[in-house]
């Protein structure tokens, strides 16, 4: 019960812990906005999933609405600017990715990366969050297994044919989630999430997601490699 008693200790109102959560809620926001955006880019390339995809892109409304509440709760204003700047290179890959119809790497960067990034993070904040975030940290992790089922089934399907792009999205982009994760480690030590329980829990929802798809063992293995040498 070590997390109970971090949770007790947290001081919710204190200066340190609104400042780092200026930025976290920020990120939060952010992610969620981007994820609406690219759900609604998706449904543009995959016309077989509109209907699906427009309403995964509600649900990330939903969400970015609800952490929204979570920052005014604590009389935080979110710091939009560095979210914003936070998610530029992966906002910059799916935008390239979108642009040529590179609808795999759309997946991987959208329905594997950001989706297993959210769980990791949501599913290691809900125990030390205040109780009004908790509620709504519960709910949207929820969804956001949803998500990634989504990119995981669409994967599956087309495994053959997306294997050598997925291959190279993830060699270009996973590099750029261990940068974020190092950017934001300082700010989520002051929430109580320690890097290393966010880096472990990234890397098991991932690593499950790819072996979902079709790889093997020693594919993930050493496509989780790249993530970690380039960082
Ligand atoms: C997709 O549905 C949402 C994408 C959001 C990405 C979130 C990344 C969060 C990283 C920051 C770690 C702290 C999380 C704290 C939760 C309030
Ligand atoms: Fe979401
Ligand atoms: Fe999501």
């Amino acid at each position: 019960m070590q997390q109970l008693e971090v949770s007790s200790e947290l001081d919710f109102q204190s200066e340190i812990y609104k400042d780092a959560y200026s930025r976290i809620n920020a990120i939060v926001i952010e992610g969620e906005q981007e994820a609406h955006d690219n759900y609604i880019q998706l449904a543009e390339l995959l016309p077989d999933q509109k209907e699906e995809l427009i309403r995964l892109s509600k649900m990330e409304n939903r969400h970015m609405k609800g952490f929204q509440a979570c920052g005014r709760n604590l009389s935080v204003t979110p710091d939009m600017e560095f979210a914003h700047k936070y998610f530029g290179d992966l906002h910059g890959n799916f935008q390239k990715a979108a642009a040529t119809g590179n609808v795999v790497t759309c997946l991987l960067i959208q329905s594997l990366i950001i989706e297993c990034f959210a769980i990791a993070a949501y599913n290691i904040y809900i125990p030390v969050a205040d109780a009004f975030a908790k509620k709504i940290t519960e709910g949207v992790v929820k969804d956001e297994y949803m998500h990634l089922n989504f990119g995981e089934v669409w994967l599956k399907d087309h495994f053959e044919e997306s294997k050598a792009e997925l291959e190279a999205a993830n060699r270009e982009n996973l590099p750029i989630v261990w940068r974020m994760l190092n950017q934001v480690e300082d700010d989520a030590r002051i929430l109580a999430m320690e890097k290393e329980a966010l880096v472990e829990d990234f890397m098991i929802a991932y690593g499950e997601a790819l072996s979902n798809i079709g790889f093997t063992t020693r594919d993930i293995m050493r496509m989780s490699a790249y993530g970690l040498t380039a960082a």
